[in-house]
């Protein structure tokens, strides 16, 4: 699969994390029209939680695995979240003339103590080998030894580029990638290279509302990836024009993640 671009949308911008459940549907139209007019296949596209899979996770400590039987409500309550945020973005992206199909993770993937422990890649070839664009997600999942977990979108989308061998793996997000702090003159800068060694030096700062981690975790599976010799770029989504150029290979502003 040396061709596949694995683009992973992030919750921070097909949603308004601020008020739940509000979907960003220009933003998804926009970026499908990007898609369509780029036209990078084979593709998958991963989306992340939001303002849909996150507070209702944090509210029943979904990540934790299963303490306690009211839990359960929770834990079905986040699958269904989920469902209804995908099929918001599968028929906007479709009304974008793209020929998109939601496959969702909880019945697809199971994790043992939150790594992922198995993937049916069956749906997600099959949808490939008609043309189809399968369109996964963040979700809450079965997992073998906390009983359920959070799986995030960012951990598939990694784990996909690296089962498949992508070319490419994309994560959009609401900033321009990752920065720096520069203690000498007190000021942020965008890191445009972002090695292990750099990432072990960043300072994160805390992502309030957010189940699976932020930025840190973000890079950590990035890296990944990058190891398994897939080209990483964290990039802005919600700037027009973006994720294109850097589908087509062109410069753009960003952080490409690299091992040394
Ligand atoms: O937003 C987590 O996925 P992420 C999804 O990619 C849920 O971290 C259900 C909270």
């Amino acid at each position: 699969m040396g061709r596949l671009i694995v683009l992973k949308l992030g919750g921070s911008i097909i949603t308004n994390k601020r008020e739940p459940f509000s979907f960003n549907r220009d933003v998804v139209l926009r970026i499908g029209k990007e898609l369509k007019s780029s036209w990078p296949a084979p593709l998958v596209i991963v989306h992340g939680g939001g303002s849909f899979g996150h507070p209702i996770a944090e509210a029943y400590e979904i990540k934790k695995g299963y303490q306690r039987a009211e839990q359960l409500k929770g834990f079905v309550e986040t699958v269904s979240a989920m469902r209804r945020l995908n099929d918001l973005v599968v028929s906007t992206l479709s009304d974008a003339n793209l020929p998109v199909i939601g496959i969702p993770p909880s019945c697809t993937v199971t994790t043992n103590n939150g790594d992922i422990e198995t993937c049916n890649f069956d749906p997600i070839f099959s949808a490939m080998e008609i043309g189809l664009v399968p369109v996964m997600y963040g979700d809450a999942v079965f997992d073998r030894k906390l009983k359920f977990t959070i799986l995030s979108g960012d951990t598939l989308a990694s784990y996909i580029a690296m089962r498949l061998k992508a070319k490419q793996l994309i994560f959009a997000v609401d900033v321009d990638g990752v920065y720096g702090f520069d203690r000498e003159t007190s000021r942020r800068f965008l890191i445009e290279e972002l090695t292990e060694r750099v990432h072990m030096n960043i300072k994160y700062e805390p992502t309030e509302g957010d189940v699976t981690g932020g930025m840190f975790y973000k890079v950590e599976e990035a890296l990944a990836a990058a190891r398994h010799g897939v080209d990483v770029y964290i990039i802005n989504g919600l700037v027009p024009g973006r994720i294109e150029a850097v589908i087509k290979g062109q410069k753009v502003v960003g952080t490409r993640v690299k091992v040394t």
